[in-house]
């Protein structure tokens, strides 16, 4: 089982959170990421998701996406991969497997009669639900602080069934992903942090690769198809 937070996407050009050139710097997380913050500022909300939509133009996946399609090939469906990310590389790389925990940047939601679907450009007040035609009633499909990450039934029985488990681009601040390795470790599994730093979780972790994800993890990947 593979975790992938921000990091993974950082040599494709898409900042992290938490780093110098940080996503939420400027801006308050109460602001822009949680549950509470829809219903005080649905447009602020809307709006912060609006210009990650945008910044992603012409976005590509890198070598360390590209490394875990590869894996995903030679290890058929003993492979899962589990993202924290929103964007759209993973699949983009062609990884099949894949769960979206916190959501999907380009996947709306409609307070007004539940549906959520694929989404372009800007959310704006007047932008009516295709679905049901309602205006003002839309968000980001997007799991914000304060809500239930998704498929946690599915991550968990995986969790509970890897042999190995590896974490890449985490900082291991945000739960239940940070937990992750817990779980895993306690059902006997080996486990990995590849990562360009310390993390709140390294210690957790039985063994550690350092370094950037476009080459750790490309060195990872032919080391366990034994390439
Ligand atoms: C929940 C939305 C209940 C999408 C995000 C007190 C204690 C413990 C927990 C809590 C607490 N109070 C509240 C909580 C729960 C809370 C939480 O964890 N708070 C933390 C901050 C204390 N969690 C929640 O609310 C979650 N829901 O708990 O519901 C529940 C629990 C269990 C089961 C069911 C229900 C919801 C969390 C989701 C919040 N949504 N974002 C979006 O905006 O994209 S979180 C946000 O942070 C992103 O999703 C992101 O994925 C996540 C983690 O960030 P990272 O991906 O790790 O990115 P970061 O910038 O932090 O780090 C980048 C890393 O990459 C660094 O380590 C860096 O060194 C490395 N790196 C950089 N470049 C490279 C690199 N590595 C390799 N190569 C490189 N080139």
């Amino acid at each position: 089982m593979v975790l992938t937070g921000a990091g993974i996407s950082a040599e494709s050009g898409i900042p992290t959170f938490r780093g110098p050139d940080g996503l939420w710097h400027g801006r308050r997380v109460e602001d822009v990421a949680t549950a509470e913050a829809v219903y005080r500022d649905r447009w602020g909300v809307n709006e912060f998701f609006n210009e990650r939509r945008n910044g992603i133009e012409g976005v590509k996946p890198n070598a360390a996406h590209e490394a875990l399609v590869k894996l995903e090939s030679k290890i058929g469906n003993n492979f899962i991969l589990v993202t924290q990310n929103i964007d759209p590389l993973h699949e983009m790389a062609g990884s099949k497997n894949l769960i979206h925990m916190h959501g999907e940047l380009f996947s709306i939601q409609c307070d007004n009669c539940n549906s959520t679907y694929f989404f372009q450009g800007d959310v704006k007040k007047e932008t009516p639900c295709e679905k049901c035609g309602k205006t003002g009633s839309l968000r980001p499909d997007v799991v914000l602080f304060g809500e239930m990450p998704k498929m946690m039934d599915e991550i968990l029985y995986a969790l509970s069934n890897c042999d190995l488990f590896v974490a890449i681009g985490t900082s291991g601040v945000v739960y239940p992903a940070a937990g992750f390795v817990d779980v895993a470790g306690r059902y006997g599994a080996h486990t990995i942090e590849v990562n360009a730093a310390d993390t709140e979780r390294s210690y957790s972790f039985a063994e550690r690769i350092t370094g950037p994800a476009s080459i750790t993890v490309t060195e990872l990947v032919d080391k366990i198809i034994g390439e």
